[in-house]
């Protein structure tokens, strides 16, 4: 099972994702992203779905029309883990077509 990262770890891997930021009062993560239209978004949904599914990890998301929110966060483990810095990384490159 994933461990959840130290505070140091958690702090320098937050430095490193543009956009990402800690939740106020849990230990997750959370991005908006936007796109053109509702198709922009669902594609960009789909993608990290398929990832989801491959990595068995998946996202806390609200999605209204053209906006994502994203909240990762590792259920089992309480906390932040590797697997939610790497969902994030693919979420930016899934945002970007
Ligand atoms: N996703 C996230 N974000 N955190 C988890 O702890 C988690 C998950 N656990 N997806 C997985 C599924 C687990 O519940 C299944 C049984 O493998």
């Amino acid at each position: 099972m994933a461990e959840k990262l130290s505070p140091d770890e958690r702090e320098k891997a937050l430095a490193g994702l543009a956009g990402w930021s800690a939740v106020e009062g849990r230990d997750a993560i959370a991005k908006s992203f936007r796109f053109a239209d509702f198709n922009g978004a669902f594609g960009f949904m789909s993608r990290v779905a398929l990832m989801a599914e491959k990595m068995d990890h998946h996202p806390e998301w609200f999605n209204v029309y053209n906006k994502v929110e994203v909240t990762l966060s590792t259920h089992d483990a309480g906390g932040l883990t590797e697997l939610d810095l790497r969902l994030a990384r693919f979420c930016d490159k899934a945002a970007a077509g």
